[in-house]
């Protein structure tokens, strides 16, 4: 028998590259919610999540085999290949396709370009409520608010979609409408512990140049669910399925200093056991908040470093002072907890005294994890409106691995990516020969010296030859060095 929606997670674990060594699969939050929604409207529906399917026929012969009235498929920048041909065969079937997600809140026209029938815009619960019955009664739905369709060849905009206020109405997910044991299992397998998403609230209220959260899907707001609710999912996902880790999902995790203190006190009143890990500001933290997160089982914190240089934060918009993360951080790691900082290199204004701040402020926090990514510009941003691309700033997406410089800038590609290498070896370097400073100072010069040789000659040189030169370099520093 058909059914009325069938949701899509066109995400494939085994085609990412960032998952070649160990699988961490995160599960379809943004679906999960959705299809909680329409079946609590009564709605027949149902999940393919793709993440542990072999092929894209694999999943079509699923598709096929449902016969949806609807089809309502997830997006994100890195998943539009995907979703493009998602959106073919489900008009191949004669499905009326529905897509939602942070990629199609922003650009929704490159969708319905695409052949998407709907675009839902921003937050999707309330919409696809309005909108699935519109869809099968095949009724018109310009009284929907926070769509984009085409009518008699333009697109429409409807109204904007107010944001949901009361987020504990919605509470959880509805994690039946996935196969949590695979996902249990995986990171079981993997990782010798088994790690579950839960979001506790929505929205971002800061403004940072690079970042698309304040704009979509959930906007430059803070709705959050009580620490009661909070805590009820965080039981049943412990208790009845299984997990011994969560990664709180929120854009934010600390804003609200009051209400995590009450999610930590909830979670040590009612006795779970369970270590989790957050995204937050090291401005949002204080020793007091940090003690309790860490005895209410917090092993790790994700903080957003981007740059130690004052004036690239400035540039970033971050409202964010370099004082306040040293103290954050610092901080961080006195309570007993771990600290994974993101940096990114080559924002507009970096150059090779910048890239060393970065690197300075580094050694000096030695976070125990990092990443690093060379500055992106996502549609929508105003970082995306400042820059002029030297290359299709939708390619950088094929192979999300490969991340590198995409705008003109007055530091090379070369430079950028010299640098995370150069970087990535400084703070080995620091770690193993904490005590006889020799080595580092001897690497650290020479690299130096090059760093600033290659961000001075920007554009002068035929880069590929010289990156091998300096690749040859690195290679034989970090075999010189740890053998
Ligand atoms: C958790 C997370 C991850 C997890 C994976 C999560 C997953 N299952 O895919 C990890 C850590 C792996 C990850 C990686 C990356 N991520 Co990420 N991630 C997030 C984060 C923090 C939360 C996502 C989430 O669970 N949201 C909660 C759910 C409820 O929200 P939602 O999915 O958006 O769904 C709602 C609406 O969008 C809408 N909706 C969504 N789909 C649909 C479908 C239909 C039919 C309907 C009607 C509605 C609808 O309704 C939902 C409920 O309101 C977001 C930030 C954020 N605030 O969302 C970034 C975010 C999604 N990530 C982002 C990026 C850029 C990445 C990376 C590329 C980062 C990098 N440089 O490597 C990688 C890509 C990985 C990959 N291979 O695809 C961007 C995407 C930007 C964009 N324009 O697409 C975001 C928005 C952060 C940001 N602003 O930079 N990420
Ligand atoms: S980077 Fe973090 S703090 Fe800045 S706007 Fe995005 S989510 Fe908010």
């Amino acid at each position: 028998m058909a059914i009325d929606c069938l949701l899509i997670n066109p995400y494939f674990l085994r085609f990412d590259p960032t998952q070649k060594s160990k699988r961490s699969p995160y599960e379809p939050l943004g679906l999960m919610y959705i299809g909680k929604v329409l079946k609590n409207e009564g709605y027949r529906v149902s999940l393919l999540d793709c993440t542990f399917l072999s092929s894209v026929d694999e999943a079509k012969d699923i598709i096929k085999s449902l016969n949806p009235t609807a089809i309502g498929i997830t997006s994100k920048i890195t998943l539009t290949k995907n979703v493009a041909e998602f959106i073919s065969f489900s008009k191949l079937l004669g499905s009326v396709t529905i897509i939602g997600g942070p990629d199609p809140s922003l650009r929704p026209e490159r969708y319905l370009r695409l052949g998407a029938d709907f675009v839902v815009i921003g937050e999707g619960e309330e919409t696809i409520r309005e909108l699935l019955p519109c869809v099968i009664k095949g009724d018109d739905p310009s009284n929907v608010k926070g769509l984009a369709f085409i009518k008699k060849n333009t697109i429409v905009y409807t109204p904007a979609r107010p944001f949901i206020k009361d987020f504990d109405k919605l509470g959880a997910p509805d994690r039946s409408l996935i196969d949590v044991d695979k996902y249990r299992n995986t990171w079981l397998e993997d990782h010798g512990f088994a790690m579950a998403t839960v979001m506790t609230s929505r929205g971002c209220p800061y403004s940072c140049n690079f970042c698309s959260n304040p704009i979509a899907p959930f906007g430059r707001r803070y709705t959050y669910r009580s620490s009661k609710n909070v805590v009820d999912e965080l039981e049943e996902v412990v208790l009845k399925y299984g997990f011994d880790r969560i990664w709180f999902a929120d854009d934010v995790f600390t804003i609200n200093r009051e209400r995590t203190i009450a999610i930590c006190k909830e979670i040590i009143d009612r006795g779970l056991q369970f270590k989790w890990s957050c995204l937050t500001r090291a401005d949002r933290v204080d020793e007091y908040l940090l003690k309790l997160m860490k005895k209410s089982g917090c092993e790790e914190i994700f903080y957003g470093l981007e740059s130690g240089a004052q004036e690239i934060l400035d540039a970033m918009n971050r409202n964010m002072k370099v004082e306040a993360m040293r103290r954050g951080m610092l901080m961080t790691k006195k309570a007993g907890i771990r600290i994974h900082t993101f940096v990114q290199v080559g924002y507009p204004g970096e150059n090779y005294r910048t890239l060393i701040k970065t690197l300075e402020f580094m050694k000096e926090i030695m976070p125990d994890e990092f990443s690093f990514t060379i500055s992106y510009p996502l549609p929508g941003t105003k970082l995306y409106d400042l820059v002029e691309f030297i290359d299709d700033p939708d390619s950088e997406w094929d192979s999300p691995s490969e991340n590198r410089l995409l705008f003109k800038s007055d530091i090379p590609n070369t430079a950028l990516r010299f640098f995370i290498k150069k970087t990535k070896i400084e703070l080995a370097l620091r770690r193993r020969y904490r005590k006889a400073k020799l080595p580092e100072k001897v690497f650290n010069r020479l690299s130096n010296v090059i760093l600033k040789l290659l961000a001075r000659s920007a554009g002068k040189y035929d880069w590929n030859k010289r990156s091998q030169i300096i690749s040859r370099y690195l290679r034989y520093e970090q075999k010189t060095r740890f053998r």
